[in-house]
């Protein structure tokens, strides 16, 4: 795993790269009017994040042998809609956060109503992308497929009515089964996008293929979330004793508090190891995947 994990350092690096020209490109200049809004816009997607929704894209690609040039549009566009979310989720009336990616939240920097419509333009921006970049050497089919299976991941049957039961559940004893359909939602759509939308770009796939990298992003998407709950309660452990961590202060549920911090550390190992099962008709070739499987259940933040 060792030297998977090199590649993968290797390869993260030279996408990190590539995406963050390929999202430079794809935004309205800084100084275009209205310029407040194209900087804010600018200001929250440009030099932060772990860019792991594209990463995604760019491994599902490698695994199908997809062109990576063709994948910069999807991988631009699931990288967009996760900003947005970030912008908006972070606005006082959602989790009304200062810090974002080591540097003042959207609104903080700007303003709220600033934030909001750089959140909104970004939306937009992602299926602008997918329905006329170029640079995607797709079928009209597929795009419409695309957009279809971004559109459904980001709206209220995905991410936002994700939101919609995270926010409505404060306060609640969510139990597991409840806990894991709120971040399917929530952070898991996004993810099975990222790994489908490169799926969609190959022609004639398998659909057998098709459902195991489907299979595949949902246990990295439920692992994700495991992660960020572990995280969160390890940091919360360090700085602030053992009562006081934010989701706690705010009752929201979380892995480690349904099934204690060994118990969550070893949900997590469990998903990867599915996450990882799925791939094997791939081979080698989605040795990446793998390793970013990995990836996600190490990390750090
Ligand atoms: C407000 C429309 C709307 C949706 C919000 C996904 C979401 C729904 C909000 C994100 C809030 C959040 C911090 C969730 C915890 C998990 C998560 C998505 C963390 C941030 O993702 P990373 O770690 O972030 O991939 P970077 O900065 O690396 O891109």
């Amino acid at each position: 795993m060792t030297t998977e994990l090199n590649r993968l350092k290797d390869f993260m690096s030279a996408c990190q790269v590539r995406v963050e020209q390929a999202l430079d490109r794809r935004l309205p200049p800084a100084d275009k009017l209205p310029a407040r809004l194209h900087q804010a816009m600018r200001y929250a997607t440009l030099e932060g994040g772990k860019r792991l929704r594209p990463l995604l894209t760019y491994a599902t690609g490698r695994a199908l042998d997809v062109p990576l040039d063709t994948l910069d549009p999807p991988a631009c566009a699931v990288e967009f809609i996760h900003v947005y979310s970030l912008i908006h989720d972070d606005l006082p009336a959602m989790d009304d956060d200062e810090l974002r990616r080591g540097k003042p939240t959207c609104h903080v920097r700007f303003d709220e109503a600033t934030a909001i419509l750089a959140g909104d333009a970004l939306q937009a921006l992602a299926f602008e992308v997918l329905a006329s970049d170029p640079q995607l050497d797709v079928s009209p089919a597929q795009r419409v497929a695309m957009i279809d299976c971004l559109a459904k991941a980001a709206g209220a049957g995905g991410m936002v009515g994700g939101q919609a039961i995270d926010l409505a559940s404060v306060g609640l004893q969510l139990d597991l089964p409840a806990l894991e359909l709120m971040h399917i939602h929530k952070t898991g759509a996004l993810i099975r996008a990222s790994v489908r939308l490169a799926a969609l770009a190959k022609p004639g796939l398998d659909p057998e293929i098709g459902e195991r990298l489907d299979h595949y992003a949902k246990c990295i998407g439920l692992a994700f979330q495991i992660q960020d709950d572990i995280l969160d309660e390890e940091s919360d452990t360090a700085t602030l004793g053992k009562t006081q961590g934010k989701d706690r202060a705010q009752n929201k549920p979380t892995y480690p508090a349904l099934l204690g911090l060994a118990g969550a550390k070893q949900k997590a190992g469990e998903m990867h190891e599915q996450a990882v099962a799925a791939l094997e008709p791939l081979g080698e070739q989605a040795d990446l995947l793998r390793a970013l499987s990995l990836f996600i259940i190490q990390r750090r933040n």
